[in-house]
Parts: structure tokens; C-alpha cells; sequence
């Protein structure tokens, strides 16, 4: 008789009554410092009313869409503490002496009421990151959250993840599901790879045949597994961003506390502009086409050439990017450039010899440098991949190494401030398994715990006490192989999880089995909630 009884019960329980409230010990990324009540748990129910000090009011709306999601509770919005009385409430409080760091907040839940205070944007979000793990994942009548007290801030300023559209374009409404999870775990930077050989995402006014022309190819990759060659047909493929749909994008950012910045690759990497506009380019004369596959291009120009044209094209282009964007940064690229084409091109010699450059590294820290002007005018500081330091340039262009730490470590030792993305283990492009039947990827192999391992400070500035230029990190996410969001996803998933952690998280406070346990007890409920893709097998291949 005992037994159907307790089932009825657990029946009656999980329809939705009530929940038993999450530990407090499975947040990620882990917290600073967590400290249980041992009091009574907080309910939260559809009474509850979320109160926000000014500065804080989109965040209560999105808190509200979150809560709505998870619980299925609808909870009213109200703005000033003195509105709320003392209904149960979730109050996000704006205050800097409670929470004095950058990006820090302090979450109380204790009584009837949950507060979060922040002094700024990115701080309260964080902490209604923090609420949501607190709460169960499940729709109910009464929530509840442990009586608890946090207090959290993040050990690297610069928390990035970075995002490939040229390879293969995302929709909208996808690009905004990735913003989310980079909310959610804590990031506060969205690096988004608008330009490349194989497609020009973003509209420019003054430069219509970017996206008429230069945002459209002639292939479609169709074969996308291990076990076969990479196959394509020659379907067109392509589109773009309008400016519209980027300010849409870049608001829904930024009440999430997400940083966007927009890179456009130059001087290299630009066989789509030059498809659209080849007088940019050292061999006019030929019929560009934007590229139909990936690689390197050595042999099918993809460089700008430095003439007049070229540099007023780039003054404009930078000048559209720098009004649509109100991140302090602009990435330019730099990577990967060629220089057998400026070589063979007499026109590109004299101009080299007319401005005292005397190699084509110069040449490119010319590029770099002017562009770096445009967007001085405009108060942005650039963004570069390790390459732009093959010249000399001045300290306040940031450098991104994606090779090994080493070029990450030359920056630094030149003062200038670095944001670590080396290629392992931060591209998350490449295998997260040794399986044969796996999808397609690039690069070999690199794991979860590569990623949870990886330490963005090097021993050897330590060493040097010039830790203090790491701002911190980003994984990449190229798309040569990730045709459509879910595989994007299960690229990501959970190997941006660690890094979250990595980023935030105090290097001795990481555990590796600690995290594992959380990312089974915590995300991965979380990643199939959200409905996405995510590696399953990671035990299997760590
Ligand atoms: C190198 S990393 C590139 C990208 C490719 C990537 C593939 C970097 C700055 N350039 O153009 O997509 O490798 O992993």
C-alpha cells in the first residue's frame, strides 16, 4: 500500500506543486563565494513581482522571459523598490557599495525576498544567471530557491566567444540563441567574423555590390561526416546582415550584457570584396569570383592593394562599421596575409618605395595603422590577429593570438594588452572525440579538458609579473564545416561550458571532477531544455 502512495505522491509533486530547490554547489561557472543559510527556502511563485531600480529595467523584463521559459510562471514587473512593498519579490537593486567591481554581483535570497545587486548592466545579469541555476528546470507552481548568500566577480575582464558567418551564414533568430547562451554563462563578448573569402555578411551603404555580389557564392557544402571527404555542389549560397537586423542584434546584446564586436578581415582574407570591387585589388583586370571552398588563397588573390581607391573604400566601410557598433573595439583582422601578391605588383613596389616601406610586413603594418586612424577618429581602438605585429605597432592595438601562446606572450612582453584564442586548445572548430564516425571537423583533436585545463596566463609572464596584459580569452568558432545552428551547437557544447569557467572562475578554485559533476547534474538538463546540440559523449573521449 506504501509504495503507490509515495508514487501518487512524487506524481502529485512533479506535476507541478512544488520543487525541491537546486544545490547551491552546482553553479557554473563556479561562484567566488557561496554561503548557505541553512534558513528556510525562498519561494518564488506567480505572485512574486520583480522589482528593478531604473538602470536595471530590461533586465527585470528579460528575467521575466527567462522565468516564463523555465518555470512557467508569469511574475509582473514593477519599477523602485518602494512599489513592490513587501509583496515576495526578486529585487534587482543598483548598488555599487554592495557590489563595487566591474561586472560583480551579490545575490540574496533569504525571507520572502531575492535580491541582486550590481552597479552595473553585465554585474545584474550575471546574477540572474546565477538565480536561474538556483531554480528548478522544470515548470511549477512554487519555485524554490535555498537561502543563500553570493558574492561573485569574474577573474578576466574579456570573456569571449567568436563566431564564423562568412563560411556559412546564420539566421537572425539564431544568432540571437547564441548571445543568449553567451549570457548565460557568463561571457560578456560577442566577437562576430562578418567578412571573409567565401562571403561579405554586413550591409554598407556606400558599397552596395559587397553584399550584391560579394555575399554570394557558387557552392553549398552538402557532405558534413568524418568518414567522407568534404563535399559540395554548386548550389548559390550566401546572404547577409542589414544594418537593421545588426542594431536589433546588437540592443538584444547588450540588455544581456554582451559586448558585440564586429570584425571586418582586412588586408587579406578579402577575395569577397574583391569579387564585388576588384579595382581593390593588385590585378584589376581579372574576373574575381567570391571563393567557392576553403584554405588559404596564396594563389587566387584574395589582398587589397594599397592605393588611394582602396584606402578611401576602407575609411568608409570602417567609418559605417564604427556608427553601427557601440563596442569600444573593432576587430580588423590582420591574419593570414599574403604577401606574394604585393610583391609581383609594380604598382604596389612603388608605392611601398614612396612611403619608405621596406618589406611587405611594413606594408601591412600600413594597412593596419591606417585603419587603426580611421577608427581613432571615431574613439575605437582596433582588434587584431597576431599577425598585425609582424610590423611595429602602437600599444594600444590588442592583439589576439590564435597560433600558440608563444605569439600571445610576445604581445604581452610588447605591452600590449592580448586576449589568448590559441588554436589548442580554444578552437572549438576542431574534434571532441577520436570517433571515426564523428561529424566533420578540422585541426584534430581537442577535448573538454583541454579546454577546462587551459590556463590563459602563461607561466612565463607570471614569471615576468606582465600577467596583467591577459584580458582574458575567447574560443573560436569557425564554420568551414557547420552548415546549419545545431551543429554549430554541438561544436560548442560543452567545450564553451569549461571555458566559461576558465574565464571566470579563480585558477585555484577549478576542479576538473568538481565541473564534470555540475555539467551533468546542471547543463546537461539544461543544453536538451534549450533544445541544442551539444557533444554527448564527452566522458568517453576526456
Ligand atoms: C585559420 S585563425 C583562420 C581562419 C580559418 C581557421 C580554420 C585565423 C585568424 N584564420 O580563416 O577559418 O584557420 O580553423
Amino acid at each position: 500500500l506504501r509504495l503507490p502512495l509515495v508514487a501518487l505522491l512524487l506524481l502529485v509533486l512533479s506535476l507541478g506543486g512544488h520543487a525541491q530547490p537546486p544545490s547551491v554547489n552546482n553553479i557554473i561557472p563556479k561562484p567566488v563565494w557561496v554561503n548557505a543559510l541553512g534558513k528556510k527556502p525562498v519561494p518564488v511563485t506567480a505572485q512574486t513581482v520583480i522589482v528593478a531600480d531604473a538602470p536595471f529595467q530590461e533586465q527585470a523584463t528579460y528575467l521575466q522571459g527567462l522565468l516564463q521559459k523555465q518555470l512557467g510562471l508569469t511574475l509582473k514587473v514593477v519599477q523602485g523598490a518602494k512599489a513592490a512593498g513587501n509583496a515576495a519579490q526578486i529585487y534587482l537593486k543598483n548598488d555599487p557599495s554592495a557590489a563595487p567591481k566591474p561586472e560583480m554581483y551579490v545575490l540574496q535570497a533569504q525571507g520572502n525576498q531575492i535580491t541582486v545587486k550590481a552597479k552595473d548592466v553585465p554585474g545584474v545579469v550575471h546574477g540572474l544567471q546565477t538565480l536561474l541555476q538556483l531554480l528548478p528546470l522544470q515548470k511549477v507552481k512554487t519555485a524554490e530557491v535555498a537561502a543563500v548568500e553570493i558574492k561573485d566577480y569574474p577573474r578576466f575582464a574579456y570573456r569571449g566567444m567568436h563566431l564564423d558567418v562568412s563560411r556559412h551564414i546564420f539566421p537572425v533568430e539564431f544568432i540571437k540563441k547564441y548571445i543568449d547562451y553567451l549570457a548565460f554563462h557568463k561571457f560578456n563578448t560577442f566577437h562576430w567574423h562578418l567578412t571573409d573569402d567565401q562571403g561579405w555578411r554586413l550591409q554598407i551603404d556606400a558599397y552596395p555590390k559587397l553584399t550584391s555580389v560579394g555575399a554570394w557564392r557558387n557552392s553549398t557544402l552538402i557532405g558534413h561526416f568524418k568518414d567522407q571527404p568534404a563535399r559540395y555542389d554548386s548550389t548559390r549560397y550566401g546572404g547577409f546582415y542589414t544594418k537593421d537586423q545588426v542594431r536589433d542584434i546588437v540592443k538584444y546584446a547588450a540588455v544581456r550584457g554582451i559586448n558585440v564586436v564586429p570584425e571586418i578581415d582586412i588586408p587579406g582574407h578579402s577575395r569577397a570584396i574583391i569579387a564585388a570591387y576588384p579595382e581593390f585589388s593588385t590585378r584589376p583586370d581579372t574576373t574575381w569570383q567570391v571563393a567557392n571552398t576553403w584554405g588559404m588563397y596564396n594563389r587566387q588573390n584574395n589582398v587589397l592593394a594599397p592605393n588611394s581607391q582602396t584606402f578611401k573604400f576602407l575609411e568608409t566601410v570602417f567609418g559605417e562599421v564604427a556608427d553601427l557598433f557601440p563596442s569600444p573595439y573593432v576587430h580588423i583582422g590582420g591574419d593570414e596575409c599574403s604577401k606574394m601578391w604585393w610583391k609581383a605588383d609594380p604598382k604596389t613596389q612603388a608605392f611601398m618605395k614612396a612611403n619608405g616601406l621596406k618589406d611587405e610586413k611594413e606594408l601591412q603594418t600600413y594597412f593596419i595603422t591606417q585603419v587603426a586612424g580611421y577608427l581613432a577618429k571615431k574613439n575605437k581602438k582596433i582588434i587584431g590577429w597576431h599577425e598585425i605585429l609582424e610590423g611595429k605597432l602602437d600599444t594600444t592595438a590588442i592583439v589576439m593570438n590564435w597560433g600558440g601562446a608563444k605569439e600571445g606572450i610576445a604581445a604581452a612582453q610588447l605591452k600590449h594588452p592580448v586576449i589568448m584564442s590559441p588554436g589548442k586548445p580554444l578552437y572549438f572548430d576542431a574534434y571532441q572525440s577520436k570517433d571515426p564516425k564523428d561529424s566533420l571537423a578540422i585541426h584534430g583533436y581537442n577535448p573538454l579538458d583541454a579546454v577546462y585545463n587551459f590556463e590563459p596566463v602563461p607561466a612565463e609572464l607570471k614569471q615576468q609579473n606582465l600577467g596583467r596584459y591577459i584580458m582574458g580569452a575567447q574560443g573560436n568558432v569557425w564554420t568551414e564545416y557547420m552548415g546549419y545552428p545545431s551543429k554549430v551547437e554541438y561544436m560548442v557544447f560543452p567545450r564553451m561550458t569549461a571555458l566559461s569557467e576558465v574565464l571566470w572562475t579563480e585558477e585555484k578554485q577549478k576542479n576538473l571532477t568538481d565541473f564534470k559533476k555540475r555539467l551533468q547534474q546542471n547543463m546537461i538538463p539544461r543544453y536538451q531544455f534549450w533544445g541544442s546540440g551539444y557533444f554527448k559523449d564527452f566522458e568517453k573521449w576526456t
